[in-house]
Order: C-alpha cells, then structure tokens, then sequence
C-alpha cells in the first residue's frame, strides 16, 4: 500500500476526476478523490486497484474504475453520464442519477456506446486512398507519412491562396475541446476559407436573437410544473428524451399537452392533442393564435406594454390572420385553432417546447420570431414554468471562453471568405471567380458526414468525387464521407479523450474525463491538429497547449473542483428569467422588429403550391425528413444493434395517396424529384397525414437501398433567416418499383 501512495501525487491529476463507487455485486471497494492517501479498500472476493490504470505497482488483479463523461452529441440532452472501466474495458455506461436533466438515465443509442467505440470496423490506423474516390478503398500508411504528405499538400495550396482550403465540421462532437478548439486555431492561422456552420439551427437562433436577444429559454427542469405544453415541431420521445420525461410529470400532475407537427409522431400519440399542420405553416399557424388571443381579450396588457417592443405593428399583422385563413393554409380544422388559442389564454403556467424540426423551411426564421412572440403576449414568461424553450446554450455566453480557445487573431488582420456549409455540394463543383473567391482545392472533414447529412447529396457526392480536390477525414469509420478522401485519419470516441460541454437544452456544464486508452492509433482531433501545425511550422505557442490547458481556456467563472467532484455544475441563472422582462436585447424589451427586418409575416415553403405551382402539379406530395429515434443524424447508422431496430428505410405514406398510386405497406418504392430518385420501402400509415410523406432518418448511403439517402431529394435553398437548409421543404413524387429494380 505504501508504495502506492508514494506514486500518487504523479497520477493524482488525471484520476482527480474519477470518484469511485461501491460496485454492487459485492467485489469492490470505496474510495473519495480528495483522499491523498489512498482509502482503497478491496471488499471481498477480488483484489485490485486503481492504480493498475496508471502503471503503477498493483496486485494483478482487474481493477473497477468509475469515470465522469458526457454524451457528445448532437442531442439537447447532454447527458453526464457514469462510466465503469474495467482493466480498460467498458463494463457500464449509465446517466449519472443526480444530475436533473439525465435523472439516472441513457438513451438506448448511448447506452450501447462501448458497441460503437469497439466496432470491428472502426479506423484504428491512418490510411490513404488507393481506389477511385468513393470506392472506400485504402491502405495502412504510418501517422509520420500521413501528416507529412497532407502538410505538403496543404502548405502548397495555402501558398496559392490559404481560401481554397476548406475546414468542414459540424457536432458529431459538440464538446468545446474536440469541436473547435485546436482545429480553428490550425484553421485560423492558415488563413483557409471560414464555414458558416448553418446545417442545423440558425434560422430558429437567429430568430430568437431578434427576439430575446440571445438564443436562451426556460430552464427544462421546470417543465415539470407547468399546466399547458406545446410541444411544436419536436419528437422528444425520440430526439429529446430528459425533457418528455418531465412533461410526462406535467402530464401526470393534471397538464395538458399538445403536439404541432405534420408526423403523428410517438409524442404525438401521448399527448392530448395534435395538429397535423401542412410543413412549413407554423408562421400562419402563430399568427392565427394571436389574431384570437387579441379579439378574444387574451393579452396580458400589462407585460406587452411594459416588456414588448413594437406591439402595435405586429397587432395590425396578426388581425390580417383571422383562423379561417390559417386553417386553410395549414390544412387543419379552424376549431381546433381555436380551441389551442383558448388553451394558452386561460391556461397557467404555459410552456412551449419548441424544437428545430420546425424551422427547417423556407420561412423558418419568421415562423420562429412569431411563436417566440407568443409567450410574451400572455405573460407566460411571468411564471418559471411558462415561457418558451429552442435553445439554451446562449445561457452559457458568459462561461464560455471562446476566443480564447479558438484565437480567432491568428487572422493576424486577414478576412478570409465564408462558406455555407449548407451548399457546400454546389461550392465545391463552382469554378474560382471574384465573387466567389478561388476554386476549392481542399477539404478537411472533421465532426461530420456531409456526402450523407447535407442537402442534395447527388451534387455533395459529386463535389467530393472531385479528383482534383484534396481531402482529409477524421473519423471513427469509413462513413460515406469517408469514403471519398485521400488520407482518412482515426479519431478517438468520447470514452478515449478529454472534453468539456455546454448544452442547448438543459444550462449545466459538464465534464468528460477519459475513460479508457485510444484504440488502435486513434488520436483526439486536437492531438491531430496540433500534429498537423507542427508540421506547418506554426511557431505560436498556442499550438502547444495540451487538453488540460485547453480544458482551462475554455470556461471562466466556473467551480472547475466542483465540475471535477460532481462531473457537472449548473450555471447561476435566475429561476424565471424573464419575469419582469430583462431580455437581452437593446431596450430589455421583446423585440418584433429588428432594423432591416420587418414584421414577421408568414412565408410559405420554397416548394408548394402557392410558390411554385408549376412544380407541385408535377410533385404533389411535401416530404419531411426527420431524424430516426435509434440513429443519433448519421452516427450509430452502422451499430447492428441499433440499426436492426430501426428496420430499413422507410417512407410513412397516407392510404389516401397510397391507394391511387398501387402502393401497399412493404412495397419498395421511388421516391423522386429532378434531383434525385430514393429508393425505400413504403409504410402506409395514417402517421403521414395526407400530402405529406415522411421519410425516416438519415441513412448512410451506402447501406441504403441503390446507394441512396433522403437527402437524395432535398435541394440547397436557404432559409428567410439565417441562411440554413431547408430539409423539409421539398415536393415529391412516389411510385412503387419492381423488387428487382
Ligand atoms: N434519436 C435522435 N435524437 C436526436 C437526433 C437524431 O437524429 N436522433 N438529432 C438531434 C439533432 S441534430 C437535433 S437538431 C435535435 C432536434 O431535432 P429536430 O429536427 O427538432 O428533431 P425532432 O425533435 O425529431 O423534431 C422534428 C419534428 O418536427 C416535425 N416537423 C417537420 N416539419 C415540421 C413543420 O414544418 N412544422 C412543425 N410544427 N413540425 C415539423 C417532424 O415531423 C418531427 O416530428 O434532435 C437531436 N436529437
Ligand atoms: N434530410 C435531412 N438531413 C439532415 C437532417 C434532417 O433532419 N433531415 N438533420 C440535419 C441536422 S439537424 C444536423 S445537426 C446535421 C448533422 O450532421 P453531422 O453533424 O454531420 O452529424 P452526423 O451525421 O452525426 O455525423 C457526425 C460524424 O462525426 C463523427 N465524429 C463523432 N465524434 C467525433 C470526434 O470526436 N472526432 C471526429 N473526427 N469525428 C467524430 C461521427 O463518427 C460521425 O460520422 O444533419 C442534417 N441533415
Ligand atoms: S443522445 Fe441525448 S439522450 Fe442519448 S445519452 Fe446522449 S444526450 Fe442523452
Ligand atoms: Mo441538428
């Protein structure tokens, strides 16, 4: 024992995260971080010790170790999570039980994360292409040649003109330190193109930061007590499950709950009601709400005088939306308009969950600013379980140190271009021109699979079949993107790297301590960049800073012991933030006008009948496409486990435009526009409503039917606001094929 503690102090720092546990089962032992001498004491049937993790000397036997994680993805919930190592296997991943938000509990996705880290088919060693790009073939190289000859490339283009390479990455990890911290130094310092990364949210953060004045929101927490919940353009059951738990305690303590959505979604099924509106109406929808709450006397007076900028304006818009017009726009019954305005009059505390579904169209920005209206039209946002919730991680602006870790004056004074990542399949097939600044010569892809995820995938897929552009990967596996680079290189999971989160649906910190070695030769993405300005010749010390002083840099004003004891910490905010007003905007009041703005009207879809009647005469059905409950975007579409529960992909489809078309449940069909043909098999169900079909999940092409995804039929126009995709925002047609098809 003595001899341990000796080697403490050295392996002190990387175990001052870990707390330890008594493992049920009754092997193993208890132990508190803070003990300098180690209280290890091994309770029955086998030996072991921490300190075998660490190299030092130790019985033989396995030792249990309890670690603090965070789930890393793309998912409001942000879960802190316990992980339980044994001799550097995964033995438990489970929701840490006193965290609110996770409240003991994982997604099923997450819960099997160990199958994703130890896949057979993870990259696990560098590699270079040696096929034609998209074949996914590759051979072994060593870290040395592949860093050295991506330098080279690189180092040639940048010597041309730094914008012609491309950064492209998105949250296949949000986590500040393998997100953008290193990368956007590298990237910043070279001088490439910057990326709007506009695939997700913009258009809904840009409304609230005219709104509010910062993207922020109810505390989720506090769903719990509210009366009335709108649950709008959002399938928590599958997409944010923390939070159905609390409405589901709302629920049972007497509330009622409504679901806005096209899908007759699982939620849907659970709640009191639903609005199976036409996609993209949610603007009409708003602005018929407030046309009654105003006739009907529903206004909290008080709080629109005192707290709302430019009431007047949006008054004389909302009484040009009587509920007949937004019914017949919508497609739904005027009563039940009606019935849902009555509800968030007289009904307190009134919540809205909102969620980014519902802005993926063309006026997804003005439909966002008008619903985050509402709540200060009612006052809602008097209670603390009233109010509106989309995002949250603009909570964590005054924690957040993001200059500090990103050094954006590496710049040094240049103003690089800006590319969408959102039209990225139309920006790499466009030719150098003045407006557009030079050819793009390079991509690095990290965090993303843009040749599955990004609209219009057959101009993506081409824009990477390129073989004069170069590109590299980080990447756990040979996704579809992947498959197109010239060096794939191998990025450790979560469970191998230090990382540290704020989230966009719940306001605490939380922390990610490794929990077992790198698999293979697997690195973090810091590690690979810091690698790759080394061989840049990068002199600023910032590129030398390891994960521990990137951990440092990024946060300020936070208990860093307490987030290393608890693994999380909640941010200081007030219990009902905007009770008496206090937004975030210039004046403190809700703002419906911004300069160069406008009142938020309605705007209909890029794609319908009123905009493009032409087109919808050819292409009669809107499809949405939302996200599948056991894939988390394109990420666990390769787990076995996962995607056997998830079937194949399917196309939800009305038996009212089932039946004309000779399409029964199980049919393999078509799906079809000018861009593109996707092949699926064809659910008739009345989940679809009528004119709508919904396509399930975003697939990786190469393990969908003829190599194809939904976003076979998406297209690459924006959004009013923002200048974010439009995913459900597109005409189809659907027909059924021949099996052998
Ligand atoms: N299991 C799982 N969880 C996820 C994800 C995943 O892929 N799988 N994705 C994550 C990501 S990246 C995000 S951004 C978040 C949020 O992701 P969101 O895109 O908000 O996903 P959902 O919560 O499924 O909500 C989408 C819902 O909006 C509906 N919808 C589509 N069009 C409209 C419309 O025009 N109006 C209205 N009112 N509703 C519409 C869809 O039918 C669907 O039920 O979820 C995250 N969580
Ligand atoms: N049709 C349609 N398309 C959509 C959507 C939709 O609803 N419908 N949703 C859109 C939305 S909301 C989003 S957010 C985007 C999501 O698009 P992406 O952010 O690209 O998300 P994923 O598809 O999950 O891909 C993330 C990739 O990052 C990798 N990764 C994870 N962690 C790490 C790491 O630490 N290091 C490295 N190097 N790689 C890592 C994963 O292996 C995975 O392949 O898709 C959009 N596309
Ligand atoms: S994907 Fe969401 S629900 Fe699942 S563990 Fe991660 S944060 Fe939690
Ligand atoms: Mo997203």
């Amino acid at each position: 024992m003595s001899r341990r503690v000796a080697a403490w102090p050295a392996a002190s720092a990387a175990i001052a995260s870990i707390s330890f546990i008594v493992v049920s089962g009754g092997f193993w032992t208890i132990l508190t971080p803070a003990c300098g001498r180690v209280a290890a004491r091994v309770a029955a049937r086998r030996e072991g010790s921490l300190c075998d993790s660490f190299g030092m000397d130790a019985p033989a036997a396995p030792a249990v170790r309890s670690v603090h994680a965070a789930c890393p993805h793309d998912c409001p919930d942000t879960c802190a999570i316990r992980v339980t190592v044994q001799d550097g296997r995964i033995v438990e991943l489970r929701g840490e039980r006193d965290h609110p938000p996770t409240h003991g509990a994982l997604c099923t996705k997450v819960s099997r994360y160990a199958e994703r880290t130890d896949h057979p088919e993870r990259v696990l060693h560098p590699l270079k292409r040696t096929g034609p790009k998209g074949a996914g073939r590759f051979e072994r190289v060593g870290w040395d040649e592949a860093l050295r000859d991506i330098a080279t490339r690189l180092a040639a283009i940048a010597e041309r003109d730094p914008q012609a390479i491309v950064p492209y990455s998105y949250a296949g990890t949000m986590g500040l330190l393998q997100g953008e911290s290193m990368a956007a130094r590298f990237f910043n310092r070279l001088g490439a193109s910057r990326l709007d990364r506009t695939i997700c949210s913009t258009a809904g953060g840009a409304a609230l930061a005219v709104t509010y004045g910062a993207k922020v929101g109810m505390h989720v927490e506090h769903f719990t007590e509210s009366r009335l919940i709108l649950i709008w353009g959002s399938n928590p059951i599958a997409s944010n499950l923390h939070f159905w738990t609390f409405a589901q305690q709302a629920k049972r303590a007497g509330a009622k709950l409504w679901c806005i959505d096209p899908r007759r979604s699982e939620t849907a099924d659970k709640c009191h009601r639903h609005l199976a509106l036409r996609p993209g109406t949610d603007g009409a929808l708003a602005l018929a709400l407030m046309h009654e709450l105003i006739s009907a006397g529903g206004l909290d007076g008080d709080y629109v005088a005192h707290h709302v900028e430019g009431f007047d304006a949006l008054r004389e818009r909302a009484l040009a939306w009587p509920v007949e017009r937004a019914a017949e726009v919508c497609g739904v019954d005027p009563a039940a308009i009606r019935e849902l305005a009555h509800d968030y009059a007289s009904l307190r505390p009134a919540a809205i969950r909102l969620n980014y579904g519902m802005q993926r169209a063309h006026g997804g920005g003005s439909a966002v600013r008008l619903i985050a209206l509402l709540p200060c039209l009612v006052g809602a946002w008097r209670d603390r379980a009233g109010g509106l919730l989309l995002s949250a991680s603009g909570w964590f602006a005054p924690v957040r140190n993001d200059a500090a870790l990103q050094r954006p004056d590496l710049l040094a004074g240049r103003n690089p271009r800006t590319i969408n990542m959102s039209t990225i399949g139309d920006d790499l097939l466009r030719d150098g021109s003045p407006a557009f600044g030079p050819r793009i010569e390079a991509l690095v892809v990290y965090n993303s699979n843009p040749v599955a995820v990004a609209p219009q995938s057959r101009r993506v897929a081409a824009g990477f079949a390129r073989e004069d552009l170069f590109t590299v990967v980080l990447e756990h596996f040979l996704t579809d993107t992947a498959d197109h680079a010239d060096f794939v290189l191998p990025a450790t999971t979560q469970l191998e790297h230090l990382d540290v989160h704020t989230s966009y649906g719940h306001t605490y910190v939380v922390l990610n301590r490794p929990a077992i070695a790198p698999r293979g030769e697997a690195k973090p993405n810091t590690q690979i960049f810091r690698e790759l300005a080394a061989q840049l010749g990068f002199g600023d010390p910032c590129f030398g800073d390891d994960d521990e002083t990137l951990l440092q840099q990024a946060l300020r004003g936070i208990d860093f012991a307490a987030l290393e004891r608890h693994g999380w910490v909640k941010l200081p905010l007030p219990d009902a933030p905007f009770a008496q007003g206090g937004f975030p905007t210039p004046s403190g009041r809700a703002r419906v006008d911004a300069p160069g703005l406008g009142v938020p009207d309605f705007v209909p879809n890029h794609e319908c009948a009123q905009a493009a009647p032409e087109l919808a005469a050819r292409y009669p059905l809107a499809m949405i496409s939302p996200p599948a409950r056991n894939f988390l975007n394109s990420t666990f579409v390769n787990v076995q486990s996962l995607r056997s529960i998830e079937g194949e992909p399917l196309l939800e489809i009305h038996p009212v435009d089932a039946g004309p078309r000779g399409i029964e449940s199980g049919t393999r069909v078509s799906v079809f526009t000018d861009r593109g043909d996707y092949r699926c098999r064809a659910d008739v169900c009345t989940r679809a409503r009528p004119g709508v079909v919904n396509g399930l999940g975003i697939w990786w092409r190469k393990l969908g039917p003829a190599g194809t995804n939904v976003n076979e039929l998406t297209h690459q126009r924006l959004t009013d606001l923002g200048a974010a995709p439009t995913f459900y925002d597109c005409l189809v047609e659907v027909r059924p094929v021949q099996a052998a098809a």
